[in-house]
């Protein structure tokens, strides 16, 4: 029985579950390179680099294990350029008897394999992604009876299922999450780790030259590109990453410094999301450390919540909350996003660096891109998709399960609180408190008006002022509009009139 087995740009794992059991000797198997999903959002030329790099490597790795590749890269002049239209040519050349492939990461690609059941005339079989821990049912069983869905108690449910940091059926320590330990501001003199760089061998060369070419339009620049693109070079980021960085991840995971943009986080979520890692071993691998004594507690907890605890919840939200999540909008922004955001060229020297930094490397960690770009969206009241096609074109991990619900659930509350209890906002004074950004920058962040102020400071009460209606019952908003209330109407006007003005000059 020859089957036909497509293998998806994030399913670059040998332990895929559409090659479980499979006869290497009855197996095609299928990847390509299509057009449709190098432009369904101008992705960043080194996301596209590193993902079409990492597809061809992994086609090299399969073949010398002994599968049987089809392999149709994107000049391949007969390549049609969309999924459905290569399996055609595919059952074609090869005649299979079946399809067997796994299942899709986003709602688009999930509604073109389940219409190939009726299209072709051979069985199609959909194997579920078992990378994952929890599955789409574990998940909608845990929602089902819940007033509200919270990360915290998802991700205590994730800790018993895999045993890690338990003693037997209590937490490591005695509690759950260490996060009160972890935020701590960086500083100059500590000795900051760099991820290792992997100079592009010949085939990334080719792929960078290639999409330079043909994507020049396409945000961002390769001259940095050194990102791992095979499991072995992945794996070395993954053991560079828990000796050097991990012991110091949780003390400043929240924390942003001047030209630094790895800090201490691990850059393994390209890696992770396009199947290069396996999420779970990799925990398993922190925990190690900590059982060895080499870690602390608030680090290895910290980076395993952000594992199986976010990225397990919010895939879970993705596909719990249905295709039309994307539309949702519930503090009805309208505003386009700003031309700064695809070019980095603005006064705010916080978004200066984000931004700038995303350009160069592809990447931001997690609290440039919720308290900076993000928060500026929020405050600013931009158009929650237009955020969203940001964020998952210009980030090497960005894959729509991932990066939509952390978008338009976490960073712009744009599902009115379904995956967080309240918008995560906030004025400068937490920006200089997390980094050194406001000593750079030509604005005062201590000023809350004026020509100089800080535009994080008249936009965060603009955002609390104009959003009451839909915010100031939550009781986890209720010390800024506590705060808002007290200040003199002149103070109020003053702040709004300058949001106002500023906001003119996003155009
Ligand atoms: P580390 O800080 O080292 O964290 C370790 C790992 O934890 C990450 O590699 C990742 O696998 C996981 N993780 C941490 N936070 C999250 C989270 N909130 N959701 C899911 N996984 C998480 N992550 C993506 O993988 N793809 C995206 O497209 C994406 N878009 C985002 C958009 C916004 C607006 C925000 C606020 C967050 C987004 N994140 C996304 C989550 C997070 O910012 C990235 O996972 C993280 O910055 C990746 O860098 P790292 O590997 O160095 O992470
Ligand atoms: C993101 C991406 C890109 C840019 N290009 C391809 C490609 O050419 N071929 C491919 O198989 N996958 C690609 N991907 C990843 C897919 O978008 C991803 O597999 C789907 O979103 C399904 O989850
Ligand atoms: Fe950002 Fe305001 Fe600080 Fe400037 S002063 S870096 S705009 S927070």
């Amino acid at each position: 029985m020859k089957t036909l087995i497509p293998i998806l740009g994030d399913q670059l794992s040998h332990q895929i579950s559409s090659l479980s059991g499979q006869d290497k000797g009855q197996a095609i198997l299928l990847m390509v390179e299509v057009a449709e999903e190098t432009a369904y959002v101008p992705h960043h030329k080194a996301k596209l680099s590193y993902i079409l790099s990492a597809m061809r490597h992994h086609a090299r790795d399969l073949e010398s294990q002994g599968w049987q590749v089809d392999y149709v890269c994107l000049e391949d002049p007969q390549n049609c350029g969309n999924f459905t239209g290569e399996v055609v040519r595919a059952i074609e050349k090869h005649r299979p008897h079946k399809i067997r492939i796994t299942e899709a990461g986003e709602w688009r690609v999930k509604a073109m394999l389940d219409s190939w059941g009726d299209r072709f005339e051979i069985p199609v079989e959909i194997t579920a992604d078992t990378r994952f821990i929890a599955s789409h049912t574990e998940f909608e069983i845990w929602a089902a009876d819940r007033k509200q869905l919270r990360m915290e108690f998802f991700y205590r449910e994730m800790r018993r299922k895999t045993g890690l940091l338990m003693n037997k059926d209590k937490p490591e320590g005695g509690q759950w999450n260490y996060d009160t330990e972890n935020r701590k501001p960086a500083k100059r003199d500590h000795q900051i780790p760099k991820p290792l760089h992997f100079p592009p061998d010949v085939l990334t060369q080719d792929v960078i030259d290639m999409v330079t070419t043909r994507f020049g339009n396409h945000i961002g620049y390769t001259v940095n590109f050194g990102f791992a693109v095979t499991r072995a070079d992945a794996l070395r980021q993954q053991t560079h990453f828990l000796d050097v960085a991990l012991p110091h991840f949780g003390d400043y995971q929240d924390a942003m410094l001047t030209d630094e943009p790895f800090l201490w986080h691990s850059i393994l979520s390209p890696y992770i999301n396009s199947g290069l890692l396996d999420p779970l071993e990799l925990c398993r691998n922190v925990e190690a450390r900590y059982r060895e004594g080499l870690v602390p507690l608030n680090a290895a907890e910290g980076f395993i919540r952000q594992v199986i605890g976010w990225r397990e919840y919010v895939r879970g939200i993705y596909w719990f909350a249905g295709p039309d999540y994307v539309n949702r909008n519930a503090l009805g922004a309208s505003r386009p996003l700003p031309d700064f955001y695809w070019t980095g060229k603005t006064d705010m020297h916080c978004m200066a660096q984000s931004i700038g930094q995303t350009l160069d490397y592809a990447y931001a960690h997690h609290i440039q891109r919720l308290m900076i770009t993000g928060n500026f969206a929020l405050l600013a009241g931009i158009n929650p998709v237009e955020v969203h096609q940001w964020y998952l074109a210009v980030y090497a991990d960005a894959y729509e399960w991932v990066e939509l619900p952390n978008t338009l659930g976490m960073s712009q509350f744009a599902d009115g609180g379904m995956l967080a209890s309240k918008p995560y906002a906030s004025s400068g004074a937490y920006i200089n408190r997390m980094s050194d950004y406001c000593r750079s920058c030509r604005y005062d962040v201590k000023q809350r008006t004026g020509p100089d102020a800080c535009p994080f400071n008249a936009l965060y009460w603009d955002f609390v002022a104009r959003n009451a209606p839909m915010l100031s019952a939550n009781p986890r908003m209720a010390m800024p509009y506590k705060n808002w209330g007290r200040m003199t109407d002149a103070d109020q006007a003053a702040l709004r009139s300058d949001a106002a003005k500023f906001l003119e000059t996003l155009g």
